[in-house]
């Protein structure tokens, strides 16, 4: 699936691969007349495709994600692991209406509330522009049930924010973490990140300020992945920034790529080579930058 991230000064495609267990039975299909597509793989699906049209955003927002947790109920996924939503325009105010990543919110959320998913199963994710045509995404889910959604004590719920921000709260959790399994073998630690910005209760911090806004969501990261969140001390897991495979950073003004990418090599010591940056608009109009981010160790040797 192509999703263009990339303004046209730098407009380089940027392609994802994803690895799964090579020796697993795998089966794959579609539904909503090919919108959307899954491929299985043993425990875990992986959907991609079609997630709403600008036409009629809450409407086509609620028919794919009723189609998708339709889908996975029906096969027995009952763990939404992760999802991504790539919304174009997703600023834009159509007059008379609300703003398209609301109107997103609202449709994504009823789906949701209509299937009886409480907000302790909503999944790590991502909301963030792109320069599609159709809001397109994809979303992994699981049959197994040892995963954690992780909230940040620094930063209110998202599916608790105010009415201010939209008629119906975003639908995801901070972060998912998978639980390491006992039977004597440390698997490593597995933990998507959410797109995390400069949000402190649910109050976006330093508007206009891209470099303080880019301390806020670092600080909220780190927090989120110590041992000072009360939900990880208790799993007796934490976790570091350099524990992260990579970060995506997503960047709403061409200009700041040079000081974001400085902060983060030499304030925050995160290797170049681990960084993805993604020219586009962020949900809040007032947010600048905005971090996600996968951690998979492999943990130690078995011996
Ligand atoms: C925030 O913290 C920033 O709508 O799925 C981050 C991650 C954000 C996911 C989503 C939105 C979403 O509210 C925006």
């Amino acid at each position: 699936m192509g999703i263009s991230m990339q303004s046209d000064s730098c407009a380089v495609d940027f392609v994802e691969n994803w690895n799964g267990d090579s020796g697993a039975e795998t089966s794959i299909g579609s539904i909503l007349d090919e919108q959307l597509h899954y491929i299985e793989l043993g425990d875990e699906i992986l959907f991609f495709g079609q997630l709403g049209r600008l036409e009629d955003v809450e409407a086509s927002s609620f028919q794919a994600y009723n189609a998708i947790l339709d889908t996975l109920q029906q096969k027995g996924f009952h763990t939404l692991v992760r999802s991504w939503n790539f919304i174009p325009q997703i600023n834009h105010c159509p007059e008379g209406a609300i703003e398209i990543y609301q109107d997103f919110c609202k449709g994504r959320a009823l789906a949701f509330d209509g299937r009886g998913i409480d907000e302790f199963q909503l999944p790590a994710a991502t909301g963030i522009g792109a320069y599609t045509t159709a809001i397109t995404g994809y979303l992994v889910a699981s049959k197994r049930a040892d995963y954690l959604h992780v909230e940040n004590p620094l930063q209110s719920p998202a599916y608790k924010y105010p009415p201010k921000y939209g008629p119906k709260s975003p639908s995801f959790a901070r972060g998912t973490l998978h639980l390491e399994s006992g039977h004597g073998r440390a698997q490593g630690t597995r933990f998507f990140l959410s797109g995390t910005a400069s949000i402190r209760g649910a109050e976006t911090m330093w508007p206009g300020d891209v470099r303080r806004q880019l301390t806020t969501l670092m600080e909220n990261i780190r927090y989120l992945i110590s041992d000072e969140n009360p939900q990880l001390a208790q799993q007796g897991t934490s976790m570091n920034l350099e524990d992260f495979d990579h970060f995506k950073v997503y960047f709403r003004h061409a200009k700041d790529y040079d000081i974001i990418r400085k902060l983060l090599l030499e304030d925050w010591q995160i290797a170049a080579d681990k960084l993805h940056f993604m020219n586009v608009d962020i949900c809040r109009s007032d947010l600048l930058v905005e971090l996600e981010g996968c951690i998979n160790s492999s943990g130690p040797a078995e011996i």
